[in-house]
């Protein structure tokens, strides 16, 4: 896979506000924030898009996902609510092909589904 920004970010080569990191995923905030809270969650093996996942990378997935929600509760949003996203490809608005979760929350959240 062809390096991409987070490739350059995970390895310190350009800066990022990180706000966790473990053996498996680093998570930093959004350099264009949509939310008053706005963090990736990037999984340090680079696969670039969700439709590159294996069934060996489902432990991962769910990493993603806990590392999420455990940052929501430590910061205090997580029972006010949050909104997680994968952005897939061209139709899904994906413009960094290193598969991320999006976490956005920390207010009222615009443009949910059935709004
Ligand atoms: P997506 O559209 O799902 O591929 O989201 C990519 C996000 O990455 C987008 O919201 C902006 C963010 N982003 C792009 N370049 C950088 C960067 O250099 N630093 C940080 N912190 N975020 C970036």
């Amino acid at each position: 896979m062809a390096d991409t920004i987070f490739d350059k970010i995970i390895r310190r080569e350009i800066p990022a506000d990180f706000v966790y990191e473990d053996a498996d995923l680093v998570a930093f905030r959004d350099l264009h924030p949509q939310a008053p809270v706005h963090v990736l969650f990037v999984p340090r093996k680079p696969i670039a898009t969700l439709n590159d996942l294996t069934p060996e990378d489902a432990l991962l997935v769910g990493k993603l996902v806990l590392a999420a929600t455990a940052y929501a509760k430590r910061e205090g949003f997580a029972e006010a609510g949050y909104r997680t996203v994968f952005n897939c490809n061209h139709d899904g608005g994906q413009t960094v092909f290193h598969v991320h979760l999006h976490l956005l929350g920390g207010g009222p959240l615009r443009g949910g589904f059935g709004q």
